[in-house]
């Protein structure tokens, strides 16, 4: 009995000793995606103590005690009235602590994933069946989502017909597209390199090929890029202004 009471003290103490995560290491930008990693280790820990090692520990004891007769009559400890709600009251606030501090991140966590920083990069995203567009401030688009590594990027998004949804694995971020409203999400590309988003709203016959690529270049290379691809697009943009109604804001 002593043992288990020791390991679910040793299981709370190791998640609440754990420092807050969300902040991302220290740095200025908190990055989600490894607050959200940090998060679900501490849930695998907790699933594990909790779910694993308490059920070996319980089919120990089944073993253990198990009657050796059919007659057998068992002859369990009798509690006394303090024993009693100690056993019952003290594993459950060490749960229930645990399972609030695990809350609580998740809170502060989401908030990290609602809060965009700054200087981030907007992107508008318009989805439709089966792709993704995506265009930058100065009319540049482009069926890949270049951006800058080393700057947050922020994501407007809006749906051209069903509901679609937004999912970059590998920043562990999702947002739900949709038609007539504009959602958003962001995330961190720290580095350069390639991934990919995938759309995970079943969305049509085609749903499965709804990807893109997402590259994070150099920030140098971005801004090279984007002034050659807005200047391609502005000729464009110039020669449909007088179709557009006057005294539009556009
Ligand atoms: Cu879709």
């Amino acid at each position: 009995m002593r043992y288990v009471s020791a390991l679910r003290i040793l299981g709370a103490v190791a998640l609440t000793a754990v420092p807050a995560f969300a902040s991302g290491g220290g740095g200025e930008i908190a990055d989600p995606a490894h607050g959200w990693d940090v998060l679900w280790e501490h849930v695998l820990l907790d699933l594990f103590i909790i779910g694993g090692l308490f059920a070996v520990v319980a089919a120990y004891w089944l073993f253990k005690y198990r009657a050796d007769s059919p007659t057998e009559v068992g002859t369990g400890p009798t509690l006394t009235r303090a024993q009693m709600f100690g056993w019952t009251l003290i594993p459950a606030f060490i749960f229930m602590a645990d399972d609030f501090y695990l809350a609580a991140n998740g809170w502060t966590l989401w908030n990290t994933y609602r809060t965009v920083p700054k200087d981030a990069l907007e992107v508008k995203v318009t989805a439709s069946m089966w792709s993704w567009s995506f265009e930058y401030d100065n009319g540049a688009t482009s069926d890949v989502l270049k951006v800058p590594a080393g700057r947050p990027v922020v994501l407007r998004m809006t749906s051209e017909d069903v509901v679609h949804s937004f999912f970059l694995p590998k920043h562990r971020v999702k947002e739900d597209v949709m038609p007539g409203r504009v959602t958003y999400l962001w995330f961190y590309p720290k580095e350069a390199g390639k991934t990919y988003v995938t759309c995970t709203e079943f969305c049509g016959a085609q749903h499965a090929e709804m990807n893109a690529d997402v590259e994070a270049i150099p920030a140098e290379e971005f801004n090279t890029w984007l002034a050659s691809a807005g200047a391609k697009a502005a000729p464009a943009a110039a020669g449909e202004q007088p179709a557009t109604a006057p005294g539009s804001a556009l």
